[in-house]
């Protein structure tokens, strides 16, 4: 089983600033914490972090033939791409939108993500913890659709 983690804007910050909102752990920590879980789930991963919505559309479209799913925290790009949408639509993969903080505690314009109406599930809140929580109903959710397709 192979998974894509993506990363969107200024999350390569992580750990660095604002920790009062995002936490101290680096995004470097939570990557080796998610590589690690893979491993002992026999998961394959492939982490990206791209501050660019162009470059993250262009990945999904590359990699999705080697996945069979995505976990993504699109950052900012939530609430306003219609593009990272699109490719996470077009390539058909169960897809687990994930946030650190809980967006419904923050501003208004944080509630609307573009992404949650083509996600499998939303995980809102947990700090690093999210991604990990978002790693494991993946793996459940690919594991499901194999043994249903026997
Ligand atoms: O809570 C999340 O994971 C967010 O996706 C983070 C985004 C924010 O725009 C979303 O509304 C919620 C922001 C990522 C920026 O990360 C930083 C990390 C450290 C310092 C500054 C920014």
């Amino acid at each position: 089983m192979r998974v894509l983690i993506i990363h969107g804007p200024n999350l390569n910050l992580l750990g660095r600033r604002e920790p009062g909102i995002y936490g101290s752990v680096t995004l470097q920590q939570i990557n080796d914490n998610l590589k690690e879980l893979a491993k002992d789930m026999g998961v394959e991963i492939k982490v990206y972090q791209s501050n660019s919505e162009g470059d993250i559309v262009s990945f999904i479209g590359e990699n999705a033939d080697w996945a069979d799913g995505i976990v993504i925290n699109p950052a900012a790009y939530t609430h306003t791409s219609v593009a990272i949408r699109d490719a996470l639509s077009a390539v058909s993969l169960p897809v687990v939108e994930v946030h650190i903080s809980n967006v419904f505690r923050r501003e208004e314009f944080r509630h609307h993500s573009y992404i949650s109406p083509i996600a499998v599930g939303v995980i809102s809140g947990f700090g690093p913890e999210s991604y990990y929580l978002a790693l494991r109903a993946l793996v459940n959710i690919i594991h499901k659709k194999k043994e249903e397709s026997l």
